[in-house]
């Protein structure tokens, strides 16, 4: 049988990621005619149960790659003849990267590193390098004022300076050697299949079974929230519009403190469960050491030059991610266990064997 021919072949690494997920479900529905080559190592963040509904689409398939492992990822480029990447892997959480920074520069350097080596090699069939970044580069705000594409770099945690490194690269091989290269940098995400160590999923799991509600330091360090659905459709727009060497930064124009948006999800969450009021729980403790003090993005750049504006309020969203979580309480405790990695067991270790 012959192979099918696809208008673009694409990898996108961290596939089986919060983000990764949602853009997958987005993309691979959309373009029945590319091929969406998901690069994934799976580590405790990577979940293919995400994914189950698209699983067996022609146009999908999946690869455990660790993107620090060069041989491999050219052998995987080389097999699908990639014509794009859309780089989310990554150590993504900023208390582990206190605890244990090595596995952020690896990945998160090292590993880009090896990507936009590739994607070098194949400049001459017009490869596209997208790389999805963070706001956390800029580092913090102070009371006022917004991070534009211009702000300096001033990352303050291991993760944001390892993502800082990345971006440096990436602009890098644009400057050298003219690779065409998007980045993205966007604010804190939130929706369906956030791993429950970040703050949403992390206080709808704890609320839910009487635990504590962990709020580091005064409470008054502010988040942008942008839904993952937004920042899906930005990401779509960019890697298919955006200028050669462009940045673009992406964020909802939601700012609000840690404490206040704890407080909704409580009130949220009282309502829906009918309990008494769950606020009780919040309890502060001891600050994120370098905890910056605010993010807030301003997006106009994007908006102007590429028509993209975010489609969910922070209410809409909200109340739906908070029922999102609360219908898939299995999804939840899953992840808590670790029992989703023999999802890979047994959905690819046999196949790949008899291959
Ligand atoms: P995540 O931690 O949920 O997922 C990361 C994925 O990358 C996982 O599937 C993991 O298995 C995979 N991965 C990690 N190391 C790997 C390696 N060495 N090789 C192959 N795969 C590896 O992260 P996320 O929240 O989905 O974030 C995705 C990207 O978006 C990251 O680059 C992050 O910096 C960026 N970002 C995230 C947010 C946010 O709010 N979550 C905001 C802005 C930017
Ligand atoms: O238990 C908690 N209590 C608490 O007060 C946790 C987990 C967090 N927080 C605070 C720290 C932050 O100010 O809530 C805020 C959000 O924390 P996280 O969910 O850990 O996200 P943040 O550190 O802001 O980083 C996120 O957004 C930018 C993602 O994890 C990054 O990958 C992304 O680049």
């Amino acid at each position: 049988m012959g192979q099918r021919s696809y208008a673009k072949r694409i990898g996108v690494t961290g596939g089986a990621g919060f983000i990764g997920s949602n853009l997958l479900l987005h993309l691979v529905p959309r373009y029945p005619d590319y091929l969406f080559v998901n690069i994934d190592c799976l580590t405790y963040a990577g979940n293919l149960m995400n994914l189950e509904s698209i699983e067996s689409k022609d146009n999908y398939c999946f690869e455990k790659i660790d993107i620090r492992q060069f041989e491999t990822l050219l052998e995987c480029f080389d097999r699908h003849d990639l014509t794009g990447v859309i780089h989310l892997a990554a150590e993504s959480h900023v208390d582990r990267s206190i605890t244990g920074p090595s596995a952020f520069v690896s990945t998160n350097i090292n590993g880009t590193f090896n990507l936009l080596e590739l994607a070098r090699g194949r400049m001459d069939r017009g490869f596209r390098f997208h790389h999805v970044s963070t706001d956390e580069v800029y580092g913090s705000l102070g009371e006022t004022g917004y991070f534009t594409e211009q702000s300096p770099y001033r990352p303050n945690s291991p993760y944001s300076a390892s993502k800082a490194a990345g971006d440096h690269l990436v602009r890098a091989y644009h400057e050298t050697y003219g690779l065409d290269v998007v980045t993205t940098n966007c604010s804190n995400n939130y929706g369906p299949y956030q791993f429950p160590e970040k703050l949403i999923p992390l206080m709808i799991r704890n609320a839910r079974a009487g635990l504590k509600l962990p709020v580091y330091g005064d409470g008054r360090n502010v988040r942008d929230w942008l839904h993952v659905q937004d920042h899906c459709e930005a990401i779509d727009l960019v890697f298919h519009e955006g200028s050669k060497g462009g940045s673009y930064n992406i964020g909802g124009h939601n700012e609000i403190t840690n404490l206040e948006l704890v407080q909704r999800i409580c009130a949220i969450l009282t309502d829906r469960l009918g309990t008494e009021p769950l606020d009780r729980l919040i309890t502060f403790v001891e600050d994120r050491p370098g905890h910056d003090r605010r993010y807030a993005i301003d997006a106009s750049y994007i908006q102007r030059e590429l028509g993209w504006k975010p489609r969910y309020t922070f209410a809409d969203g909200l109340a739906q991610t908070v029922q999102w979580y609360l219908d898939h309480t299995n999804w939840m405790e899953r992840c808590v266990s670790g029992d989703y990695s023999k999802y890979y067991d047994r959905m690819y270790a046999d196949r790949r064997e008899m291959t």
